[in-house]
């Protein structure tokens, strides 16, 4: 099909999908998605929010939402992002940036195998890269990438997660230079660099070891080998026409852009040796500490950058016909699919080809002193006519793959030997990523797959103009695909990674001992707790325990004062938090975990009585969780008086629950 008629059809149907009306489902998918209550999922899943921002995390297979995960975005409803714990995590080099667009997860891997540690997500607009921490699901570290623009090909980890690898899909100019540059200038002064960042084995701090400065293409997906191709990372590359401008045109003219292969054992020796440059850079590193329970951020300034212009032993292109989108290395690590958007077939390249073609030096020229190897000498075949638009491609354990199309809106199922189609389904509608679960290890799940489709249509009751997007769970245990569950989806999610719940739920914490938390602003025990005034600073010490909030009347705080409201749950029992929310507060609420300590900043504004209270539902006096705080006009000086009743339980009385029960440890009928 030519090109004017793929970009109509893509019009056609992608936009505006037939109303195929869903496929019949077989009478026993309610019953192989159905987990009963008191039961759990087999697997979390890992959901990239998109322009959410987020991570949310559903069960498998019941498609339900068990929590999203703030990142990226601030999320009003538990204070992530606006209270003075977590509000550094946002700080980047171009100041506070509190939203952004997360595209793929990662999990962290050992051996080529989920070793149930640590989630990593890109943040594609303002470059960074977020490590989640699987223990507590909450962001402990965001680092940000310099000299990049759009952090799409990003964080694809290496199989014992030595590196997190990130490549820009806008090339810009280097952030040293004087970027001022007229655009037209593209091809002189634009670069694309690609990012190597260091996983701290023990730890998983992160680390920005060292960046490729590359021509001037869009790279736009990546994946990393395994096996005898672990030392390899794999990049799409498409604009390998560096056109600057009407790119849905003027990127589409040649007829094969490029996968680049990097040695990323090799990169990594260059830069040992000292094969690079300091460059000038600024970029964020925030760190959330658990034992403190806040976060810190520094801004850091220099980057190793390997200009491959010069050394280029270790980096090669392939031809790869038209526009390629996903990368995907298949778990042998044999078998690297590239993902042709305007391709009529879909090339598979083979790792031991390519190796022998570098070894011949089967090269058909250079571009920018990087060898580019034979289209045919690293092709293992190409799959003939498989469907339009090819995105992202999965892998079972049986030498199978499954190809997403978006313009035919269908999964296809093909044999990665024979290259013999052998099953096609329908997606509703346009499918972008799809999830083979454990996919990208050495053994894949097998058992289920996952479609994130971009159009939802006619899926769910319309909710008017804006839709949610839907995921489609597919059976692929028997021969031909299944599908058994559709389920709403959170912003647009893009990747997603799932992990047998059995390698995370044993590690998961409850709660926080008091003992273990650090923060400065804690108090032990209601008696503990105050109101300081240290100039225009008032710092308030609350206790929040069922079913009071101590103290529970505050006077002497005035208009403009800097206050810092400091919330302790003193409770010691899993699942009984505490909210906290002033009126009138120009930030947000609190939510308060057990044994943990949260600081809202509030600058009272206007005179009067201003009432706070708790805002989770914790016991039956839950709404006796209340205070008034009186605010005086500025300048007048209403002495500092606040109530603590003495007959307060001590913190050991107040963890036995006063009310109700701890249905944690009571829960129906658990595993
Ligand atoms: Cu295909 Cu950002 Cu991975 Cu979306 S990307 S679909
Ligand atoms: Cu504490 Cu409601």
């Amino acid at each position: 099909m030519s090109l004017a008629a793929l970009v109509a059809a893509s019009t056609f149907i992608g936009c505006k999908p037939k109303k195929m009306g869903h496929i019949a489902v077989d009478s026993d998918a309610a019953q192989q998605v159905y987990v009963a209550p008191g039961q759990y999922d087999e697997y979390y899943n890992f959901v990239s929010g998109g322009f959410s921002g987020q991570v949310s995390v559903y069960g498998l297979p019941s498609g339900r939402l068990l929590k999203v995960i703030p990142v990226f975005s601030q999320n009003g409803e538990n204070g992530y992002g606006y209270d003075e714990n977590t509000k550094p995590m946002l700080n980047t080099s171009f100041g506070f940036v509190p939203w952004d667009d997360s595209h793929h997860t990662q999990l962290s891997e050992t051996d080529a195998m989920y070793d149930g540690r640590w989630l990593f997500i890109n943040a594609n607009n303002t470059p960074r890269i977020a490590r989640i921490d699987l223990k507590t699901f909450r962001t402990a570290e965001i680092i940000e990438l310099p000299n990049t623009g759009g952090n799409h090909a990003s964080p694809f980890i290496t199989c014992n997660t030595e590196y997190l690898v990130a490549g820009t899909r806008f090339s810009v100019p280097a952030d040293y230079e004087d970027g001022d540059v007229p655009i037209d200038k593209y091809k002189e002064k634009f670069r694309g660099h690609i990012s190597y960042i260091k996983v701290d084995q023990k730890t998983g701090g992160l680390s920005l070891d060292f960046q490729l400065s590359l021509p001037p293409f869009n790279y736009d997906l990546s994946h990393s080998g395994k096996n005898a191709s672990a030392d390899w990372s794999f990049f799409t590359c498409y604009n390998t026409e560096e056109a600057h401008s009407l790119l849905e045109v003027n990127a589409s003219q040649n007829d094969k852009d490029y996968i680049l292969a990097v040695n990323w054992k090799k990169a990594a020796e260059h830069a040992r040796k000292g094969d690079f440059t300091i460059e000038k850079a600024k970029y964020a590193h925030n760190v959330f500490d658990e034992s403190t329970l806040q976060a810190k951020s520094e801004i850091l300034d220099q980057v190793k950058v390997i200009d491959t212009k010069k050394f280029n032993d270790f980096l090669y292109l392939i031809p790869c016909p038209k526009s390629p989108h996903g990368v995907d290395v298949d778990p042998t690590g044999e078998y690297i699919v590239g993902n042709g958007k305007l391709s009529a077939n879909l090339p598979v390249f083979s790792f031991s080809k390519i190796m022998k073609a570098i070894e011949q030096k089967q090269f058909e020229g250079k571009v920018d002193g990087i060898n580019v190897i034979k289209y045919e000498a690293a092709l293992h075949g190409e799959v003939q006519s498989p469907g339009l638009g090819s995105l992202h491609t999965e892998f079972d354990a049986e030498g199978n793959a499954y190809t997403s199309f978006f313009i035919s809106s269908e999964i296809v199922k093909w044999n990665l030997k024979s290259l013999k189609i052998e099953d096609r389904i329908p997606t509703y509608y346009s499918v972008g990523h799809l999830s083979v679960l454990g996919a990208d290890t050495k053994k894949p799940y097998g058992k289920y797959m996952v479609a994130y489709n971009k159009i939802t249509k006619d899926c769910f009751l319309p909710t008017g103009p804006e839709l949610c997007q839907a995921a489609q769970l597919y059976d692929i245990s028997g021969g031909k695909m299944k599908l058994i569950l559709e389920f709403p989806l959170i912003g647009e999610p893009h990747y997603a990674s799932a992990i047998a719940a059995s390698q995370v739920k044993p590690n998961v914490l409850l709660f926080t001992k008091l003992e273990d938390n650090h923060n400065p602003y804690k108090i032990k025990s209601a008696q503990e707790a105050r109101v300081e005034r240290h100039g225009k600073r008032v710092d308030v010490y609350i206790a929040a325990i069922r079913s009071r909030l101590v103290p529970d009347n505050i006077e002497g705080i005035n208009v403009g004062d800097e206050v810092y409201l400091h919330v302790t749950n003193i409770e010691q029992e899993w699942d009984i938090p505490h909210g906290f929310a002033v009126k009138g507060a120009n930030n947000a609420e609190l939510l308060v975990m057990p044994g943990e300590t949260c600081t809202l900043k509030w600058i009272p504004n206007r005179a009067g009585i201003i009432p706070y209270y708790c805002t989770d539902f914790c016991s039956a006096l839950h709404q006796e969780m209340q205070g008034y705080f009186r605010v005086s006009p500025a300048g007048k000086s209403t002495p500092i008086k606040f109530t603590i009743d003495d007959k307060l339980p001590s913190q050991f009385n107040a963890t036995k629950p006063t009310t109700q029960s701890g249905a944690a440890k009571t829960g129906h009928n658990r595993k």
